[in-house]
């Protein structure tokens, strides 16, 4: 066995369960249980009112069997997808549990999504269920999912069942389901196994530096990748205790949180981060923080001055990590006690090899020694686009990077048009095809547009069809079209008007070009230009 071999297995047999196999669930809450820390707190759960509402492990693997029986109860099978579209409630930590406690895949869809991205996610999902609120159903809910709603009779459903013991999966049966996006066609769902959890709670270690008992906070939004893997299963998985604001960002309020809840770990991205200095070094230093250990950042370039203010405002700097939903846990890090260097991600995680690929001084790629527990088992009903993703034994990220004679990685760009931003994945196919429904709107091309907050916004140009001329009222009427159909998450912010969108000989629209244009960067040799399509 190799070394990477070897750790994994001995990383595993940690987590493996009294069937002799791997749940989710188990490991992340049953477990703890059955040690003997039943009474930690699992989850503080702060309203947008203050309000605190605290579960222990017990409670919570109470609760998550009971929401697992309930969907037993209402003929949900294993492997069937669950889904929720949810703010953060606890409910939603419930939901979560329970699903993959039943056997079942649960697949977290973002609150900010449009009606037309929830429904297309899932019709692809097939879901079987989806768990939501009656406000956000009404709004969204076109699909013909049966859906049950937290604010309707949650407490006395889950009252009216017995728990139900985790389902007893093996590492290679589904739990999660995450839809990430492509340069073209639809939203990709990525499926992991249970055993994902294995590198899951390993990096909640060895790249967050997360303890048992650490109060831990991931601002990430649940319906997102981070928001589920490092919001709930792996940092549950490492015994900590979970801080989970229903609240929307605010820099007082964040900072209160903080020093209220004794935050220890602390996870959050480049966007939060930049929005946070927006507010000043002083407001920071106004609250005893003294409990932070350790900052992480994820998602998205972090900026040197990001870095640095974290030193300044909270007397440690931020640490880089990076993955990807389809790697289902953090590939690189700059761990605690590892000296940060501004502009480099860090090193790979134990278990993990990495390496670049392509000419030295061209384009790189950032590659991936397969396997690990929680690289992706495929998308969802598309062979073809999952074969793309790997080489010779190796997984590629679609990442460029550099490596330093060190080791340590840096992030260079994508080799896609995917765009990102506030550290969400927007597919630029997904929003033009939604402006294409527009009646003035006979082409459009969708591209990421540096932002200094958010990293990138989702920029549109457009050509109109004959009889449509450009105007303010258009061009508002085009972004609240977009808003209604999508979402504020993944519409664009920005409109511009243009005669004839530039395309590749095959006709797709050259969005490198639009982008090199906005930029006001050469053309370039336009026979490169053209995307790879993944
Ligand atoms: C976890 C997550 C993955 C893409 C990834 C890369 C970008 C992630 C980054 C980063 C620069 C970092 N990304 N971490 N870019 N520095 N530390 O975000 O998953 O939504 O699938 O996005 O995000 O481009 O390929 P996902």
């Amino acid at each position: 066995m190799t070394g990477r071999a070897a750790y994994w297995a001995e990383e595993a047999a940690s987590l493996t369960a009294p069937w002799g196999g791997i749940n989710m669930a188990w490991a992340a809450v049953d477990r703890h249980v059955a040690a003997g820390q039943g009474e930690r707190v699992a989850l503080r759960w702060i309203g947008r009112d203050g309000a605190v509402r605290a579960m222990t492990y017990a409670e919570l693997a109470d609760a998550s069997g009971r929401f697992a029986a309930v969907l037993r109860g209402m003929g949900v099978q294993p492997r069937e997808v669950v889904a929720t579209l949810l703010p953060r409630l606890p409910a939603l930590y419930v939901a979560a549990l329970g699903a993959v406690k039943a056997g079942c895949v649960y697949a977290p869809l973002f609150a900010a999504f449009g009606p037309e991205p929830v429904r297309l996610r899932l019709s692809l999902a097939k879901a079987r269920l989806v768990v939501t609120t009656a406000a956000l159903w009404a709004r969204k809910g076109t699909a013909e999912v049966p859906a049950l709603m937290v604010d309707e009779g949650w407490g006395e459903r889950l009252a009216a069942v017995e728990p139900l013991p985790c389902a007893r999966t093996t590492a290679d049966d589904p739990a999660l389901l995450h839809f990430t996006s492509g340069t073209t066609g639809a939203p990709k769902g990525a499926l992991h196994g249970h055993g994902a959890i294995v590198a899951q709670h390993a990096t909640a270690r060895t790249a967050l530096g997360l303890r048992a008992g650490d109060v831990y906070w991931c601002t990430a939004d649940p319906g997102w990748v981070t928001g589920t893997v490092y919001g709930i299963f792996a940092p549950l998985a490492a015994g900590a205790t979970l801080v989970a604001d229903e609240g929307d960002f605010d820099p007082a309020r964040w900072y209160a949180l903080m020093e209220r809840e004794r935050v220890v770990v602390w996870y959050t991205t480049p966007t939060a981060i930049r929005l946070l200095m927006r507010s000043g070094t002083e407001l920071a230093r106004r609250y005893d923080l003294s409990s932070l250990r350790h900052l992480a950042s994820v998602g998205e370039p972090l900026n040197a001055e990001a870095v640095t203010w974290g030193r300044e405002a909270f007397g440690h700097p931020f640490h880089d990590t990076w993955w990807q939903t389809e790697t289902g846990a953090i590939m690189l890090a700059t761990p605690p006690g590892e000296p940060v260097i501004p502009g480099t991600l860090g090193f790979t995680v134990p278990g993990i090899e990495a390496d670049v690929w392509g000419e030295p001084g061209g384009v790189r790629e950032l590659v991936l020694r397969l396997p690990w527990p929680s690289l992706f088992q495929g998308y969802l009903n598309d062979a073809e686009r999952t074969r793309a993703c790997f080489a010779d034994g190796w997984y590629r990220s679609g990442d460029l990077a550099t490596r330093d004679p060190d080791g340590r990685f840096r992030f260079v760009g994508r080799v896609d048009d995917i765009i990102k931003t506030s550290g969400h994945l927007v597919g630029p196919f997904e929003v033009e095809s939604v402006l294409l429904e527009h009646p003035a709107v006979a082409e459009a091309g969708v591209i990421g547009k540096p932002d200094v907050v958010a990293g990138e916004l989702v920029k549109a140009f457009i050509a109109l069809k004959p009889g449509f001329a450009p105007s303010e009222d258009l061009t508002r009427d085009l972004i609240a079209h977009a808003r209604r159909r999508l979402g504020p998450a993944l519409a664009p912010r920005e409109v511009a008007f243009a005669d004839a969108l530039p395309h590749t000989r095959s006709g797709k629209i050259l969005r490198r070009l639009l982008k090199a244009r906005e930029l006001g960067l050469p053309e370039g040799d336009l026979s490169t230009l053209e995307s790879g399509g993944r």
